[in-house]
This record gives C-alpha cells, structure tokens and sequence, in this order.
C-alpha cells in the first residue's frame, strides 16, 4: 500500500516523531522519568498515532528499522536528562521474537551514555501469542546487562496470570482500564488491591496509568502503587517539556 512505501521515506525524512511522557512518584510527586512514545507526522496525513504506525511497519515488514529509529532518537534526548530519571520503551512482540533481538539491542543502547539501569522495557501480553520462550530468553539475558523490564497494560487484555509465573519482570503497569472507577466503585476497588498484593508478593514495582483525576491519584497512592503517569499531569510532551517539568515539579 501506499502507507507501506511512505513509511521507507518517513524514516529519511525524520517525519516519526518521538514525545515522552512524564511519571510521577506516588509519594512525592516527583519526576521519575518518561514513556517513549512514537508519532508520524505524516506530510498529507497529519498526525498518526503509534499503534496505526507500528501496524503498517509490520505490513511493510519495517518494524525492526521503525523501532531502531525511535529508540535512537529516545536514547538522544534522554541522553539531555538528568541521571536520575529513567526512560520506557516499548518493544513490540515481534521484537522479542527475534533471536538477535537482545544482543541487537544491548548494542543499540550501548553506543549511547543511558546506563542500561536506566531503562524500562515495556512489554506486552501479546509476546504469548508469538514465541513465549523466545522472549523469556531475550529478556533474561537483557536483565543480566542490568535492563529493567514492564508488564505493560495489564488489565487490559486477558490478563493470563502465567504471564507473571514466566516473564522475568521487574515492574507491572496497571491499564488505565484497572485504575477507571477507583476507589468510588467498590469491585474496582477491591481487584486493584488484589492486584497489589500480588505485586507485593512477586516483589513487583507498580506504574498507574490512564491517571486523570485527582481521587484516583490518592487513591492508587494509597493502594500502594509506586508511580503512575497520566493526563492528570502530563500529556505525552517533547523531551525539552519532561526537561522543564522535571525541573519545577515537586
Ligand atoms: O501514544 P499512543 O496512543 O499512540 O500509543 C498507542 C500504543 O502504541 C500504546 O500501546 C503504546 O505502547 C504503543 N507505542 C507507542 N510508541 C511506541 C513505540 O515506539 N514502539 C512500540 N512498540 N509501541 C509504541
Ligand atoms: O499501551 P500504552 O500504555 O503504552 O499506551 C499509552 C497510551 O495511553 C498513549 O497513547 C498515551 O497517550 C495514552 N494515555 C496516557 N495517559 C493517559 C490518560 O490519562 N488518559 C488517557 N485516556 N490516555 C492516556
Ligand atoms: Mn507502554
Ligand atoms: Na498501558
């Protein structure tokens, strides 16, 4: 299509856009770092959000160039940051079905001055659909090169707990579908604190998101989640905007 061969030019042409968008520390407020999250700007098209982008990059057999491209650009900007903060990048299942994946990547982000510590990689349920070994191969040995690794929209899909028994996770990111309704709703309420004691037993850190209200801010908070993220704050935002906000926010 016709999609497929603007995207070859796109990456030339530095039309895919990368904002981040800020997370906040439960307790204090804090800055703690941002979500990588990828935009087309496409010259006749306008603006094409990341999950229609990543769709024609794998009809075009793009992702592996698309998804260099957008950490590349990401590890640029976060390089501006301060030490302190971290930065999530989301890797596709497809991804993580590559053998060479791991290695390709540790590489990628080797040539960079982002200590692998600092990454978050978010990861989705749908890595089951593919090769499940495969992934829990390439994020094992990305944690032993000391990366960090997310559960990311967890709630939303069909939340198969062997997910938590077999990925080598360090942090869960709880859909904004988990956090809709809290804590006015009561059955909300009571799977989110299921949730949490889970994470608390598997020794999870856990990231809110979808975040938009000041009453489900306090109440997640006092669930016990760690960070959250969400329009409440800040909107997915240039790398100079996190800059500024990490800067002023308390
Ligand atoms: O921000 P937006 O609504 O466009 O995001 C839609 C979806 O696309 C989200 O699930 C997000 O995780 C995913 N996404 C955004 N940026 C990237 C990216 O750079 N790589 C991958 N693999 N997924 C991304
Ligand atoms: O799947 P993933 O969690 O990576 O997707 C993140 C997506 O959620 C981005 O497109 C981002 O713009 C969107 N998002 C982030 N915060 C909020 C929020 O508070 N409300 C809504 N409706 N969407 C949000
Ligand atoms: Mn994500
Ligand atoms: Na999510």
């Amino acid at each position: 299509g016709v999609l497929e061969a603007d995207l070859l030019c796109a990456l030339d042409r530095r039309e895919i856009e990368v904002l981040f968008q800020p997370q906040f520390a439960c307790a204090s407020g804090a800055v703690v770092g941002a979500e990588a999250l990828a935009r087309w700007r496409h010259p006749t098209l306008g603006s094409i959000g990341a999950r229609d982008l990543f769709a024609v990059a794998e009809r075009a057999g793009l992702v592996a160039p698309l998804s260099r491209h957008v950490v590349a650009r990401a590890l640029e900007d976060a390089a501006t940051w301060p030490e302190g903060l971290t930065l999530s990048l989301n890797i596709t299942p497809e991804e993580l079905g590559d053998p060479r994946f791991a290695a390709d990547f540790a590489a990628l982000i080797g040539q960079s001055e982002i200590a692998p510590g600092r990454l978050m990689l978010e990861i989705t349920e749908d890595v089951l659909l593919r090769n499940l070994a495969q992934a829990v191969s390439a994020l094992k040995a990305l944690r032993g090169l000391g990366f960090r690794t997310a559960l990311d929209d967890f709630g939303a899909g069909f939340c198969n707990f062997r997910y938590l028994r077999e990925l080598p996770l360090d942090a869960l990111k709880l859909d904004k579908a988990m956090v809709e309704g809290v804590p006015a709703d009561g059955t909300a309420l009571a799977v989110l604190r299921a949730i949490m004691a889970l994470a608390r037993a598997l020794g999870l850190t856990v990231y809110a998101e979808g975040i938009e209200d000041e009453i489900q801010r306090a109440a997640i908070t006092a669930e016990g989640c760690d960070y959250w993220q969400g329009f409440l704050r800040a909107q997915p935002m240039p790398s100079a905007n996190v800059l500024a906000l990490a800067r002023t926010a308390r």
